[in-house]
């Protein structure tokens, strides 16, 4: 039994949620982090000494970082397509996630918290203005990368679309005047068909 340590309603868990469903992969979750704190313990900073969730706990085996864990997930119980057969593939796939985590993410975090986790009268208008043009500009990185495929690697559903697609209900969700991507939005309908997805990733945002 896989145990994950972190709350539902942190992207970064969700991805990790999302993809052991997919792999039907028993888990068990325990709330840390946020309003729910035991992050800053010496013994969960033992775990992840940079005090954030999530942390995954595979027997003895402890990791952090979401998207080394879903790789890791894919990587050690994944079959067919969610586990990558070639280094090109694996690089592939690295490309987006990292991508995500350096470009798109950052923006993306900067909307979600103005949108969602501020008081209405303390929102930044500016701020607010420029994360959406940001974040537009990324997604549509990927909305021509769609053009032409159902899934970020191709034809299936992979560990490279984990984390672009965990944000991407918050970007088709929050309110706010987005700009029209139909290869997106195409994808995350398929996404948003999924009941792995369903359960993990389209809860309240908060
Ligand atoms: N790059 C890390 C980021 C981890 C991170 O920043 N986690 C946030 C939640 S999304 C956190 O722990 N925040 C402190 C808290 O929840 O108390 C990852 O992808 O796992």
């Amino acid at each position: 039994m896989i145990k994950v340590l972190g709350r539902d309603n942190s992207v970064n868990v969700q991805k990790v949620m999302w993809c052991a469903a997919e792999l039907n992969i028993d888990v068990t979750r325990t709330d840390v982090g946020g309003a729910f704190g035991g992050n800053d313990t010496g013994a969960f900073r033992a775990m992840n000494p940079n005090g954030k969730i999530p942390v995954m706990i595979d027997g003895d085996f402890v990791l952090w970082e979401s998207n080394t864990i879903v790789r890791y997930l894919c990587d050690t119980y994944g079959t067919g397509a969610w586990k990558l057969q070639t280094s090109a593939q694996m690089a592939l796939a690295g490309q987006w996630m990292d991508w995500f985590l350096t470009s798109l993410h950052p923006p993306m975090t900067t909307l979600f918290w103005q949108l969602v986790r501020t008081d209405p009268a303390k929102r930044d208008a500016a701020k607010i203005a420029t994360a959406i043009a940001d974040s537009a500009g990324m997604w549509s990185i990927l909305e021509q990368h769609l053009a032409n495929r159902k899934f970020i690697m191709g034809d299936n559903l992979s560990v490279a679309d984990i984390p672009a697609g965990s944000s991407a209900y918050r970007w088709h969700s929050m309110t706010f005047a987005r700009p029209d991507f139909p290869n997106l939005r195409n994808w995350w309908d398929r996404l948003a068909e999924r009941e792995a997805y369903k359960k993990n990733v389209m809860i309240p945002l908060t």
